[in-house]
């Protein structure tokens, strides 16, 4: 196949666009069509501070080289989640990468900032007796939102690529999670004082897509997935989704645009709930004490339990 725009042989090929490019000309694609989902979705403008929660991932990654070159404010946040080796690995290629682009990179280590006796998600989750991945999620939207506020960002925002997506809407579609299908749109407005509006620029790329420009522009990322991503029903969604994809190219896209087209008045509404806050954290909530409040005070009850210090 040859490069779409100067006929050279390509190094990317895209079935679902019928298209193809050589490296430079991928990386231009890559790049403006960041720009046009940013501007035809008004995640952000030049003059607004956002906020990039990086993994040391490709996506993330990606996502903060791509912002950088378009000139836009930018600064990294990566959360030290101890997760033994891999949580290590990834924060040594995030702070390699921020220093590669003399970029400006927040860690947070939720060991200091909110467990006691070093505990991290592993231990938060033996404590709980539960899948590391729930307790996980919940921590890693609280301390985005808090470092965000704190820190006086506008916008926070995160690598989500299209099959991220999808594989998300699958699994609120096949368990009809109402409440976080309201919450699925590549835009949420913020909706407290305390919470930044949260985008995700990459949401119509696919992976594949989105590892091209990575491997391209030569950003070294971590190549391991977290060791609790095992059998996680997301990746058996993307498998699935994957086999639809290849028997009919472009079904994800066309699965995430009809739902977020149709979910218009869903997302909307969601956008009316009034937040409270939090009487233990002052974080945004709809209860009294905040979720992560719960379930972290519940964490660490257990663990003191176990070892019979109460
Ligand atoms: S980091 Fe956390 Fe993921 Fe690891 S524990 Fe699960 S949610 S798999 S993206
Ligand atoms: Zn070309
Ligand atoms: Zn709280």
């Amino acid at each position: 196949m040859r490069c779409l725009k100067c006929r050279d042989k390509a190094s990317v090929e895209m079935r679902r666009h019928n298209a193809a490019y050589c490296a430079p000309h991928y990386v231009d694609f890559f790049r403006s069509h960041v720009l046009r989902n940013i501007k035809s979705k008004k995640m952000f403008g030049h003059s607004e501070k956002i906020l990039v929660a990086v993994s040391g991932g490709k996506d993330s990654l990606g996502l903060w080289d791509v912002l950088t070159h378009l000139g836009y404010k930018t600064t990294g946040l990566y959360i030290d989640l101890g997760i033994g080796e891999y949580s290590v690995r990834s924060r040594e290629k995030s702070e390699a990468f921020a220093d590669s682009i003399g970029g400006k990179l927040v860690v947070k280590d939720v060991r200091e900032a909110y467990g006691e006796d070093e505990m991290g998600i592993t231990e938060l989750s033996k404590a709980l007796r539960r899948a590391p991945c729930s307790g996980c999620g919940l921590t890693k939207r609280y301390v985005t939102n808090q470092v965000a506020h704190e820190l006086g960002f506008d916008v926070l925002a995160t690598g989500h690529n299209l099959d991220d997506e999808t594989a998300t809407l699958m699994g609120n579609v096949l368990h009809w999670q109402m409440g976080y299908l309201a919450r699925q749109s590549p835009v949420l407005e913020s909706t407290h004082v305390r919470l930044a509006r949260k985008v995700k620029p990459l949401y119509t790329f696919t992976e594949r897509e989105s590892l091209s420009y990575v491997l391209i522009r030569g950003i070294d990322y971590i190549e391991e997935e977290c060791p609790n991503a095992h059998g996680a029903l997301s990746i058996l969604y993307k498998e699935a989704l994957n086999t639809i994809e290849n028997q009919s190219p472009g079904a994800k896209s066309s699965f995430l645009m009809g739902f977020l087209d149709r979910a218009k008045p869903l997302i909307e509404a969601a956008e009316d709930v009034e937040l409270a806050e939090c009487i233990q954290c002052g974080e945004p909530t709809t209860a009294e004490l905040c979720a992560f409040c719960r379930m972290w005070d519940r964490a660490k009850s257990a663990r003191r339990l176990n070892r019979g210090k109460i």
